[in-house]
């Protein structure tokens, strides 16, 4: 035994409430005012629709440190030490917070809920003991797994990857490592897993075999793929794209490079994408962008619903709260027939300043309400119709029959050639960039 008692009696958010649901005009200090789980959107209930989950790392581990200064965050709750005991106590107060803040799934990497030992086994041993009790609160409380992943990136161990490391003795242990990471999000009834590759790269291609390296990746998330059927484990894989941090280059850079790489080795079958939103603009791109690619090769899987700062060039994995930003996003995901597997993951940590534990809530309302009204927003966007009948009138031309042969694939750069010597005129329109975004802010 491990001197441990349940802090069920014991709360860790001490006066907080469940948060309650207030009008849009409320001046309540804690409410949503726009998420309403149970109201029907497009004939779907906004639960169903966005599938919030909170994240371990941030919202139980993060301290709140950065490069310059130590950690601020307040956790009465935890006392600073890696024992058994106070991994438990830190999942009663994660499964309290998931009730009061309204959300009904959680993510989480191996080595956050229990920490690393001496050996393997003792690690093994204890993450068991520590998923029992994640098991029992799930069980009470009704509580899903959205996805579970292994934490590859910081042991020193990994320092040069984990799948990717040039020393086969540390490829070895990040497979025992994925494997049990795998079979505990499997045991906990998990709908996902995910691959991030946080140092799935290089710094310097001085000493890096890329060609083997990329070959070594694959080789590995098909023996997962293996392990998965053998066990009969049904949760979605997913690989989640970012281009750099901490490693210069990454692999799995953006949604074309992981596309790119999960055709090249036959894994297409086995894989959709989680998306981050921060990621997309490291990347260059937009995280409407990174989705839209994603739909286009139906390979839309689940969201690290999250924002930075676009000056800065760093994850700064901020909370969501710009309903502009969430109301593109809701576009693509309902376009793309809405998240089933997946859900909006909050991968964000509040800033260092906002460090009371009431700051965790506050956070995570700001999210999700900005999400409710982006799905709103989306909705009506939709409804109204406008939007998206200008899209189709711009491509008309590909309605006539030449059009449908082009897309059939039965034509040849001699036909078109006949047919340009005898056109002398194009016919383009304008493509009403303001007048599309005037009508996208009528309803945000
Ligand atoms: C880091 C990633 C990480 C993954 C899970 O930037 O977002 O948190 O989501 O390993
Ligand atoms: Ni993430
Ligand atoms: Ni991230």
């Amino acid at each position: 035994m491990f001197g441990y008692s349940s802090s069920m009696s014991q709360e860790a958010f001490v006066g907080v409430e469940t948060v309650p649901f207030v009008e849009r005009d409320s001046k309540a200090p804690l409410g949503f005012r726009h998420y309403r789980p149970d109201d029907l959107v497009e004939g779907k209930s906004m639960h169903d629709h966005l599938r919030f989950a909170s994240c371990y790392w941030h919202t139980m581990r993060n301290g709140l440190a950065d490069p310059f200064g130590s950690a601020t965050a307040r956790m009465p709750w935890d006392d600073g030490s890696d024992h058994v005991d106070n991994c438990l106590r830190r999942a009663d107060a994660f499964f309290e917070f998931l009730r009061k803040c309204r959300i009904d799934y959680y993510c989480f990497h191996d080595r956050d809920i229990a920490p690393e030992r001496a050996t393997l086994a003792e690690t093994n041993a204890d993450l068991d003991r520590v998923v029992d009790h994640f098991a029992v609160l799930a069980r009470a409380s009704g509580k899903k797994l959205l996805w579970g992943t292994a934490c590859l990136f910081a042991h020193p161990r990994y320092v040069s990857g984990a799948a990717t490391s040039p020393r086969l003795d540390v490829f070895t242990h990040a497979a025992a490592q994925v494997k049990k990471a795998i079979e505990v999000t499997h045991r906990l009834g998990g709908e996902g897993y995910v691959f991030w590759g946080g140092r799935e790269g290089y710094t310097t291609l001085l000493n890096t075999d890329m060609k083997r390296e990329r070959e070594h990746l694959a080789h590995f998330l098909h023996m997962a793929v293996d392990f998965k059927k053998a066990i009969g484990f049904k949760g979605q894989f997913y690989i989640e794209p970012k281009p750099r941090e901490p490693s210069v280059h990454q692999y799995d850079s953006d949604t074309a490079a992981c596309l790119a790489f999960l055709r090249e080795f036959g894994l297409m079958p086995h894989f959709k994408l989680n998306l981050e939103t921060n990621h997309a603009t490291l990347a260059g791109h937009s995280i409407e962008h990174e989705l839209a690619a994603c739909r286009a090769a139906n390979a839309l899987g689940s969201v690290d619903a999250n924002s930075g700062t676009e000056n800065c060039g760093w994850d700064t994995d901020e909370f969501p709260t710009d309903p502009r930003l969430t109301t593109k996003m809701m576009l693509e995901i309902l376009a793309a027939g809405g998240l089933t597997t997946g859900g909006l993951n909050f991968d964000a940590k509040r800033r260092r300043e906002s460090f009371e534990p009431i700051d965790l809530f506050h956070a995570h309302v700001a999210g999700m309400d900005a999400f409710a009204r982006g799905l709103k927003a989306a909705a009506a966007i939709r409804a109204d119709g406008r939007i998206a009948r200008f899209v189709q009138q711009r491509y008309a031309s590909w309605n006539s029959p030449l059009g449908q042969r082009i897309e059939n694939g039965e034509v040849s750069f001699d036909e078109l050639e006949k047919l340009a010597l005898e056109c002398h005129a194009w016919g383009n329109e304008s493509g009403r960039q303001e007048m599309l975004e005037h009508i996208l802010h009528e309803h945000i």
